[in-house]
């Protein structure tokens, strides 16, 4: 029989233990054991050190969150200086740099970088003597910095220990500290739960988490940290590449960028530098730009330093993503839906790679919470290829007597009432297509590659187009001649004709593209294509019935007619009957007309038989719900929008016939699939098969979904997907299924 290990010998290996599965969970993302069995061994430690109180020591995992909160941080001088790196701002500054390189080192060849994204955090300097961690500092003004080290022992990717041998005894690496954005976008929600404020982005979350006098709310935020260099180290020689010293910090288990690489040669930075731009939103954590470092050490010394910034690296930035201007007006936009969206005139600023000089401010109460107001000196946002945004305002730079931005009670482009429903972000202009604003819209949104695809019919065009009163609606369009096309300004005869083309070829079409190209408020493409799918022919679209779609279900019906039998007339028509009925929460102005396409008046609702009363529905869409029948049985009911099919359906638009398939035949009927990441086809194309086989396809993972299919580079979705115990594929997984399908 083994003898029992001495409590030294226990808590040693339970705290190696944890620093190893620490290490597996944090620092390799490849979790070696439940949290379940990493709760239990830590609960081990922690009760050891409770019955043997003098062996606990600095390192111990059980230490990472400690002491009281601090009255303030200490200062620390740091013994090397922390440097700051130099900026390349463009192509040419940054051939500028691997040519100052060259020159200096007199070298004919190219030189060899280590290249690595640069992270948008907070420098900091951890120091290990005797392979344990025993301070961690702020980076300050390079030469004093703040005493952090309870906060970042916090860091669970933070070893306190060093792993492995060789390292020398005292030594101090750099790195920087961050918040993935996975992790900010949880803690905002936590804030927003709480009633707390939050945080703009995540290097202000990252900062401000690091800046706690208490580490337990540093504990609680989700840190991590890359190491990028090295700080004094005695005792023992590093190697003669950064890259290869960061190889070596790797095998003592302190993080390091998965991204690092050596180029050698600028066209080989230049390639990686756009190769991480375009990888930039994958990436799970901000990234301001690429850093490259001279890679031997021997070169490094060489090239020395000049005003604390080493001359052998550099920081090559994006283009920066915000930058401040001015507000100079704000106006408001209508569009294809009547939404009325403030959008902000700004003074024209370079952001993002891109002149911007309008914003959007998204709604009224954004601007509220944000207190946008002319004149405003204001941070905008502009990442890939989102909408340029304004993020916030400058208050000290506010005028004198500026006014809050009013929504104003009419539309104005058509001048009808604008409306805000309660409850609702959104305000819409009332005026439909009598509204030019709305008119342009649903016609750009009829002309667009996704809908009827009339290539060259611009934007610009369709607006000269409304506003010469050429074109009332959509039918009108193909009722126009090249000579009416060549009127208009930048047209030729050739491009009109073009034009005449292109609506010609647009006749031919499918159903699912031409339901969409409507522009049903709530119908998009999917949606689109379930409708269509489901009955197979226009007719049966614009003769559906309410009552065929949606359906009252037993209980229901019951308690309806309980409410009615107290509350109403018998002789009241059923369209008069109030919504809300009293007691009745869930009937709504679609239940009263699901009535009124069957009864006439409350009584001859409380003759029927509760069988008859309860609906079972014909059709079921996949998707389409009491709201969003009703908007597309109200839609084909109004007799102007059926004018305009028919006009357009004798102007020759068709389409192939579709076969209805019973629901039943379809062989992944009634699965709910979720595709994220990159997939090796257009998501699109994925998507559209599964649907035909059936599937319905979601956008956000829940209980109810069957299979996420994550390509490369999937985030949270998966990351749920595995939370939930959803079956996640792969893509190579998915083939196999669709194979065995067939
Ligand atoms: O990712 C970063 N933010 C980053 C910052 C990086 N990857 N490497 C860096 N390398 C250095 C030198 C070359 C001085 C070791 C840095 C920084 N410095 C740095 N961060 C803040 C100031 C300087």
């Amino acid at each position: 029989m083994s003898k029992k290990p001495s409590p030294q010998a226990e808590i040693t290996s339970l705290r190696e233990l944890i620093e190893r599965y620490n290490h597996r969970y944090y620092v390799l993302d490849d979790p070696e054991v439940p949290d379940a069995e990493y709760d239990r061994v830590f609960r081990a430690l922690q009760e050891l050190e409770r019955q043997h109180p003098d062996l606990i020591t600095l390192d111990s995992p059980t230490q990472r969150v400690g002491g009281a909160p601090l009255s303030a941080f200490e200062e620390v001088k740091h013994r090397l200086p922390m440097l700051s790196l130099d900026n390349a701002l463009s192509a040419e500054s940054m051939a500028d740099f691997d040519r100052r390189v060259r020159e200096r080192l007199k070298l004919d060849g190219e030189v060899g970088y280590a290249a690595e994204p640069k992270l948008d955090g907070l420098a900091i300097s951890i120091r290990y003597e005797d392979g344990v961690l025993v301070q961690a500092a702020t980076r300050g003004d390079g030469t004093r910095g703040e005493n952090v080290t309870q906060n970042v022992k916090t860091i669970k990717s933070v070893p306190l220990r060093l792993k492995g041998k060789g390292w020398p005894p005292v030594l101090e690496v750099r790195g920087e500290i961050f918040m993935p954005k996975a992790g900010f976008a949880k803690l905002n929600a936590r804030q927003r739960a709480q009633g707390d404020k939050e945080f703009a982005n995540p290097r202000n979350a990252a900062a401000g988490s690091l800046r706690q006098l208490d580490s337990k709310i540093t504990a609680s935020r989700p840190l991590a940290m890359f190491c990028y260099g090295l700080g004094e180290v005695e005792g023992h020689d590093m190697g003669d590449t950064h890259s290869g010293n960061m190889a070596l910090l790797e095998g003592w288990g302190l993080p390091i960028s998965p991204e690092l690489k050596v180029m050698v040669g600028l066209e080989a930075c230049t390639a990686y530098y756009t190769d991480i731009a375009e990888r930039r939103d994958a990436l799970a954590y901000d990234i301001d730009g690429v850093v490259f470092k001279v890679d031997r050490v021997a070169d490094q010394q060489a090239l020395g330093y000049v005003s604390r910034a080493p001359r052998w690296a550099i920081a090559y930035k994006f283009p920066a993503q915000e930058e401040i201007t001015v507000v100079e007006a704000v106006e408001f936009q209508v569009g294809r839906t009547g939404a009325v969206t403030p959008v902000a005139r700004l003074t024209p600023v370079f952001v993002g790679g891109a002149t911007v000089s309008n914003a959007t401010l998204h709604n009224m109460d954004e601007i509220a919470r944000k207190d946008v107001r002319v004149g405003d000196t204001v941070f905008v946002r502009r990442a890939g290829d989102v909408i340029p945004e304004v993020v916030s305002v400058v208050l000290d730079r506010r005028p004198h007597k500026t006014k809050p931005v009013m929504m104003p009670t009419h539309c104005p482009v058509c001048g009808s009432d604008v409306i805000k429903p309660e409850g609702e972000a959104v305000a819409r202009c009332s005026g439909g297509l009598y509204c030019a604003a709305q008119r342009k819209e649903a016609i750009k949104h009829f002309a667009s590659r996704r809908a009827m695809d009339i290539e060259g019919l611009g934007d610009k065009l369709v607006e000269q187009l409304v506003d010469r009163e050429m074109v009332d609606d959509l039918a009108d369009l193909y009722e126009l001649s090249v000579e009416q096309f060549a009127g208009l300004d930048r047209m030729a005869e050739k491009s009109a004709q073009n034009l005449i083309d292109a609506l010609a070829k647009s006749r031919e079409t499918t159903l699912p593209r031409f339901l969409f190209a409507l522009g049903i408020l709530g119908i998009g493409e999917t949606m689109a294509a379930n409708i269509a799918n489901a009955l197979g022919t226009l007719d049966a679209v614009m003769s559906l019935r309410l009552t065929d779609l949606v359906e009252l279900k037993q209980s229901q019906a019951k308690r309806l007619r309980e409410v009615l039998e107290e509350h109403a007339d018998r002789k009241t028509p059923i369209a008069e009957v109030i919504v809300p009925l009293p007691g009745l929460k869930w009937f709504t102005h679609t239940h009263a007309l699901l009535l009124a396409e069957r009864f006439e008046s409350v009584g001859d609702v409380l003759q029927a038989d509760a069988d008859a009363l309860a609906n079972t529905p014909s059709v079921k869409i996949e998707g389409v719900g009491d709201v969003l029948a009703e908007k597309l049985v109200t839609f084909f009911k109004q007799s102007h929008n059926r004018e305009v099919i028919d006009r357009l359906v004798k102007q020759g638009i068709h389409w192939p016939a579709i076969e209805v398939a019973e629901a039943q035949d379809q062989p992944l009927n009634g699965k709910t699939f979720v595709l994220t990441g990159t997939l090796s086809e257009p998501r699109d194309a994925v998507k559209a098969r599964l649907i035909a086989l059936g599937a319905k396809v979601s956008g956000s993972v829940s209980k109810k979904t069957d299979y996420v299919v994550a390509g490369e580079a999937a985030g949270s979705k998966l990351t749920k997907a595995q939370d939930l115990g959803v079956a996640v594929l792969d893509e190579t997984g998915l083939g196999k299924l669709l194979d065995s399908l067939k």
